[in-house]
């Protein structure tokens, strides 16, 4: 059976963070979907077909782009989308202790819902204190978010 994981974020825009977690998730599952999912809960600076393109690129940038699927998501729930692909567990990045407290009630509701597992990925320390919220400060702001994000977001984000 073919090991299939799903990797879901607002993304917006993709980060070195972000990639680290998608890269360690490619070493463990034979194929990992990369879900840009629209969250009612934030504006978003990207819309979602330029998140996914940012995606994209930025994996291509990274070379870690084999068996891996990038597609969206803004209809129903997050495990819907985990069952349409057939995939086993949910993977999510763990920052701090904040994003423990913020996750661990939706891979509860998601275990309840549809039996789908939630796996949490330490990240590289040195890409730990990266969000997309700060690289959309930085850049707001004119500073210099090239150490944050690949060259594809940097140029996306310079050019706006
Ligand atoms: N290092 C490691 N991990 C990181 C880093 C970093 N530097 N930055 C972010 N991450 C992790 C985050 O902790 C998160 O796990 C993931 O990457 C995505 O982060 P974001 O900021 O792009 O996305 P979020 O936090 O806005 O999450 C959007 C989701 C849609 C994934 C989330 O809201 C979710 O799971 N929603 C569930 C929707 C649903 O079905 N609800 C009903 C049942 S719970």
């Amino acid at each position: 059976m073919d090991r299939i994981a799903v990797v879901p974020g607002s993304f917006d825009p993709i980060t070195l963070g972000h990639l680290d977690v998608i890269e360690r998730a490619t070493r463990l599952y034979d194929t990992v979907h990369v879900l840009v999912v629209h969250n009612p809960r934030k504006s978003p600076l990207l819309g979602v077909e330029e998140r996914v393109r940012l995606v994209e690129r930025s994996l291509a940038e990274r070379g870690v782009d084999a068996g891996v699927v990038v597609a969206s998501w803004s209809e129903g729930l997050l495990v819907d989308y985990v069952r349409q692909v057939g995939a086993q567990v949910l993977i999510k990045g763990i920052r701090s202790q904040v994003d423990v407290v913020y996750e661990t009630p939706m891979a509860l509701v998601n275990r309840d819902l549809a039996g789908v597992e939630t796996v949490f990925l330490l990240p590289d320390p040195a890409h730990a204190v990266v969000s997309s919220s700060l690289v959309r400060q930085v850049s707001a702001l004119g500073g210099d978010i090239g150490p944050y994000v690949t060259v594809a977001v940097r140029d996306a984000l310079e050019g706006r």
